[in-house]
């Protein structure tokens, strides 16, 4: 009995995982640190610290140059997305969102992303969402459950009645922590622990959301 939708945004309703992609590189490349879009899909869902974590590895870094790095980063992504508008939302994004509220449902936002917000505004869909939770809402970050709890619980309503939609391994686990549905955006290589996979949101509606639960119920 689902009441409400939530959805991770960077992957899933927009296209800037490219652009956190293109951030970290260039961070990268400046350290001199090998780096790859194939290593990139590890970063997906995870924290600015915590993937700065994978792509430092064992190198050492003082504290101080750890932050230095999550900051220039930032500044390489927020010039990224300065130019962002409706446009790049994904395919198949405004219509399932209409078509949600339309049905009744609750919609939350979970973002791993302390630049949610901003993202949200550019794109144009903030009276869209019943909530945010984003980078600040929670301490613990993706694969836990947190960020997705404190969701479901703005939106007023428990897990087991909450949907996730995620293009990240660790978005996925921690839907599954949570006690949620889970519906992975992308390659089951990546999101196949998620109880539905979709190759993207074209066409997805709330009924043939519907239908691919009662099939997978049988
Ligand atoms: P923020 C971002 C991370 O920097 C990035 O590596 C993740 O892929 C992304 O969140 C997941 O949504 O967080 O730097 O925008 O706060
Ligand atoms: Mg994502």
């Amino acid at each position: 009995n689902i009441q409400g939708v939530i959805f991770d945004l960077d992957g899933v309703l927009t296209d800037t995982a490219e652009y956190h992609y293109q951030a970290w590189q260039r961070l990268a490349d400046e350290e001199g640190i090998l780096f790859s879009r194939q290593a990139n899909e590890a970063l997906r869902g995870i924290s600015r610290r915590a993937s700065l974590m994978l792509i430092i590895g064992n190198r050492r870094y003082s504290d101080t140059q750890i932050q230095e790095m999550m900051e220039r980063k930032n500044d390489y992504y927020v010039e990224l997305i300065e130019n962002i508008t409706p446009d790049n939302l994904l395919p198949g994004a405004v219509s399932l969102l209409d078509d949600l509220r339309q049905a009744g449902l609750k919609i939350a936002l979970g973002s791993a992303s302390k630049n949610a917000h901003v993202v949200v505004e550019k794109l144009g869909i903030s009276d869209k969402l019943d909530a945010i939770a984003d980078g600040y809402s929670v301490h613990k970050p993706k694969p836990a459950p947190d960020l997705f709890l404190f969701a479901a619980q703005q939106l007023g309503l428990p897990p087991q009645q909450c949907v996730v939609f995620e293009d990240a391994a660790a978005g996925i686990d921690a839907a599954l922590a949570a006690g949620m549905w889970a519906v992975g955006m992308g390659p089951p290589e990546r999101v196949g622990n998620a109880h539905i996979v979709l190759p993207s949101l074209a066409g997805m509606t709330w009924e043939k959301l519907q239908e691919k639960f009662r099939d997978i119920a049988l």
